[in-house]
């Protein structure tokens, strides 16, 4: 793969080169390791923003308008949606002509999909990976799109430099978040449906959730459509105070201020060193990640265990020996080879 008609091709070859190594990549087709080792030298330049919430938050709406917003400043755009209850290519956003129109045409914007085949570790590990080729690609800014119900939103964490999540006033959502954990998770927190009863409430809710965590609770709460709630983060100070920004993803109010809100949080980032050490963590999970293939790659294709497993399997099946006993023997003995 030539890295340079990746990056700097023109824009039409640029964009199947894209597919093709994604496709690559997602299928892992021989040689997509190699890929991804040419890729790592380019990798760095974007700016991987992760937008999480419940399903019907507004998720696909709002990275829409940041879209639109980024291209506006000119500013190249990849999509990734994570998100298997609305998929972008099959309805929200690509198969959407008409609220795409916008954008869908334009060669300096990339979708794409990512499948749920396989487990969630499996998915999140290959979502790490088109992360990076996007990035090694030259696309200014990622945005990955997951549901955040279960273990992808912590996924999602992991591999942005910042995450917004998108709360709704209605269904309880703001509660449920509260309770969950996953309100921490948050750099950003965007209440989405600005039209709808109880918005202004749910983002009080959230600011005065936050303020106690920081013991100053009350504390100049002032809410205004499309503003942000209290401070985002203090001059000069350690500490990153996720801000509140309530939003219309429909009409596109307060898109500006969550793009804003996501650039002050990676100034921050890049000031307190947070920037640093989220990469460096990042790299630490994909060099696991990439030695766990290689390792279980080696033990089915390289080694007896397979032999072993289906020469002892009736012991299994009769109870006379337990799978982790069997397992425990296979390891042994294939860790004795490995050493002559
Ligand atoms: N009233 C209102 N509806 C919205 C707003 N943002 C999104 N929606 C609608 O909510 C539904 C779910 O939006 P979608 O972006 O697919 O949510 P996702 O599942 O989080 O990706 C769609 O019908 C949107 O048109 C908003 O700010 N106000
Ligand atoms: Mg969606």
């Amino acid at each position: 793969m030539d890295f340079e008609v990746l990056r700097s091709g023109p824009p039409a070859a640029r964009a199947a080169a894209v597919a093709r190594a994604i496709s690559q990549v997602e299928n892992q087709r021989p040689g997509f390791e190699q890929l991804l080792a040419a890729a790592h030298r380019y990798v760095g330049g974007a700016r991987r923003v992760g937008i999480t919430g419940p399903p019907g938050a507004g998720k696909s709406t709002l990275t829409q308008e940041l879209v639109r917003h980024w291209r506006g400043q000119g500013e190249s755009v990849a999509v990734i949606a994570v998100d298997p209850t609305s998929p972008f290519s099959g309805g929200a956003l690509l198969g959407d002509r008409i609220r795409m129109e916008g954008v869908s045409l334009d060669r300096e914007v990339f979708i794409r999909s990512m499948a749920t085949r396989g487990s969630l570790g499996g998915l999140a590990a290959s979502t790490r990976e088109v992360c990076d080729l996007l990035d090694a690609a030259g696309f200014a800014r990622i945005l990955i799109e997951t549901v955040g119900v279960g273990q992808s939103e912590l996924a999602v964490t992991g591999m942005a430099d910042s995450t917004a999540l998108v709360l709704v006033p209605e269904s309880g959502d703001g509660i449920q978040a509260l309770k969950s954990g996953l309100m921490e998770l948050a750099d950003v927190y965007v209440v989405n449906k600005a039209d709808r009863p109880g918005a202004q409430n749910l983002a009080r809710e959230i600011e005065i959730t936050q303020g106690i965590r920081r013991g100053e609770a009350f504390r100049g709460i002032r809410a205004h459509h499309g503003r942000a709630l209290g401070q985002s983060g203090r001059e000069g100070g350690a500490e990153w105070q996720a801000p509140v920004i309530l939003t219309t993803a429909t009409s596109g109010a307060g898109i500006p201020d969550v793009a804003a809100a996501l650039d002050r949080h990676l100034d921050w980032m890049t000031a307190s060193g947070e920037l640093v050490t989220r990469r460096r963590n990042r790299f630490a999970v994909r060099t696991r990640e990439v030695l766990d293939r290689m390792v279980q790659h080696w033990l089915r294709e390289e080694t007896r265990a397979e032999e072993l497993l289906r020469d002892r399997l009736d012991e299994v099946v009769s109870g006379r020996l337990s799978p982790y006993e069997l397992a425990a023997e296979i390891l042994a003995v294939v860790k004795d080879g490995a050493r002559v």
